[in-house]
C-alpha cells in the first residue's frame, strides 16, 4: 500500500483525546508497515509535552473495538506491574493509553478512520538496524518479559485480531493462489523467489504440527517482535518498554522469538535490495538467546527450547512469503514506497533464510550451551 497522500488534521484527531494545553505541531514518527505514526506535540504551561498518535489502518484490523479492547487490557495490567516500581525509568516501562473525551480507548473521525493516543516515551527510541549485540540482548529481554507478564493476564481469552496470523500453511496456500491467479502480471520478475518459496514447503508445518500434537502450548504472545518495536533507552541500553501491541494475541512462543531472529540477526535493513549484504550475525543470535531465555527461559518447555533456532528460520520465511504475496498481489497490504519494494523485501528475507540455514548448526549448539534456568 503507497502512503496516502494528503496529510491528516492531528490537531483535529488530537482534540478527541483528554489532552490539555495548545496544540504546537504534529509529525509522521516511526518506520511502521500498517498503521501511521504521529508524534504530537502540546504546550502544556509552559512545557512541551509529546503524545503518540495512531490512525490504525482498519482494512487490515478489521474489528477496531475488540482490539482495543485487548490493548486496554494489556496496557492496564503491565501498568500494574511497573506501578510497583520506584526506579527513575518505571514510568516509561508500559505504554499508557490516553483516553478520549467521552472515556473510550479509542475515537472514530467523520471520514471513519480510528484513532488512538499514547503517552510518549521520551528519552528512548526504537532502531530499525540492531546495532550490537547488547541491544539485541535487551530488546529479546523485553519481550520475553513481555511474555512472561501476559502469562497471568486476567480475564477471558484475547480477541484474535486478525485470524490465523502465524499460521504458515495459509500464508502458504494464498502465496500459491496469488502465484497462479498472477493478478498483476508480475510473476515473472519474482521467477526466482517463487521457486525458491515453493522449495521450502517441508518446513511450512513443523510448528502446527507440534501444537497440534500438544507438544508446544498456546500462550498470550505479541506476535510482531520485530525489534524495532522495543524502545531501548538512549541513556542506559536497557530494552524499555514494548509497542505495537495490535497483535497481543493467543499464540506461540516461538513464533515471537523467531521473529527477533528474523529482525534482529539481519547485517542488513528489511528492504536492503542487495542480497549480498543480508547475513545472520552469529553474536547477535547468541545475544537473543541470553537475553530471551533470560526472562522466558523458566516457562519455556523441552520442545520449545528445541526448536529456537528452527523457528527463526520459519518465521523469517513466513514474513519472506507475506512480502513476496503482497508484491504479487499489488502492494495491497505493506506500505511501499517503489513498486519493487516488497519483491525487495521477499529476496532480503530469502537470502536471510539461506544464511539461517547455513549456520544452523553453530546457533544450535549456541542454545545448548546455555544452561537450563
Ligand atoms: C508489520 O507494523 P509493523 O511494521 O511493526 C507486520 C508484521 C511484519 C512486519 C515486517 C500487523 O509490522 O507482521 O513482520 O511488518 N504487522 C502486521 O516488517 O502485519
Ligand atoms: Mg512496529
Amino acid at each position: 500500500m503507497t502512503n496516502p497522500a494528503h496529510a491528516p488534521d492531528l490537531r483535529a484527531a488530537s482534540a478527541a483525546f483528554v489532552i490539555h494545553g495548545r496544540y504546537v505541531a504534529g509529525a509522521p514518527h516511526g518506520s511502521g508497515h500498517i498503521n501511521d505514526t504521529y508524534a504530537v506535540q502540546f504546550d502544556q504551561a509552559g512545557v512541551r509535552v509529546r503524545y503518540l498518535l495512531q490512525r490504525i489502518n482498519h482494512r487490515i484490523f478489521k474489528d477496531v473495538p475488540g482490539l482495543m479492547e485487548n490493548i486496554r487490557r494489556v496496557c492496564e495490567h503491565s501498568q500494574t506491574r511497573v506501578s510497583s516500581g520506584s526506579g527513575p525509568a518505571d514510568s516509561r516501562r508500559s505504554l499508557v493509553l490516553v483516553p478520549t473525551r467521552d472515556g473510550q480507548a479509542c475515537h472514530r473521525d467523520d471520514t471513519g478512520s480510528w484513532w488512538r493516543c499514547f503517552l510518549f516515551i521520551e528519552g528512548a527510541r526504537t532502531h530499525d538496524v540492531i546495532e550490537s549485540p547488547a541491544q539485541a540482548r535487551e530488546g529479546a529481554r523485553a519481550f520475553g518479559a513481555f511474555q512472561a507478564l501476559l502469562a497471568d493476564l486476567p480475564g477471558k481469552r484475547l480477541h484474535e485480531t486478525i485470524p490465523q496470523f502465524h499460521h504458515t500453511r495459509r500464508r502458504f496456500d494464498v502465496l500459491r493462489a496469488a502465484i497462479d491467479a498472477d493478478p498483476r502480471n508480475r510473476a515473472a520478475r519474482a521467477r526466482a523467489e517463487i521457486g525458491f518459496a515453493l522449495g521450502q514447503e517441508r518446513i511450512v508445518d513443523v510448528l502446527l504440527d507440534l501444537q497440534a500434537r500438544g507438544e508446544i502450548p498456546e500462550r498470550v504472545t505479541h506476535n510482531d517482535t520485530k525489534l524495532n518495536n522495543v524502545m531501548i533507552d538512549d541513556r542506559t541500553g536497557e530494552g524499555l518498554c514494548v509497542v505495537d501491541l495490535d497483535t497481543v494475541m493467543p499464540g506461540l512462543a516461538l513464533y515471537d522469538f523467531g521473529d527477533m531472529v528474523r529482525s534482529a540477526t539481519n547485517a542488513a535493513a528489511e528492504d536492503d535490495p542487495d542480497p549480498a549484504r543480508v547475513q545472520a550475525r552469529l553474536p547477535v543470535f547468541a545475544a537473543l538467546v541470553e537475553g530471551y531465555l533470560a526472562t522466558a527461559g523458566a516457562f519455556l518447555n523441552a520442545a520449545e527450547r528445541a526448536h529456537l533456532v528452527f523457528s527463526g528460520r520459519l518465521i523469517t520465511y513466513e514474513i519472506g512469503i507475506r512480502f513476496l504475496t503482497d508484491f504479487l498481489e499489488g502492494d495491497v497490504y505493506f506500505k511501499t514506497r517503489h513498486p519493487e519494494h516488497n519483491l525487495d523485501r521477499a529476496r532480503n528475507q530469502f537470502a536471510l533464510v539461506h544464511s539461517l540455514e547455513a549456520q544452523q548448526a553453530v546457533m544450535e549448539s549456541m542454545v545448548q550451551r546455555h544452561p537450563l534456568p
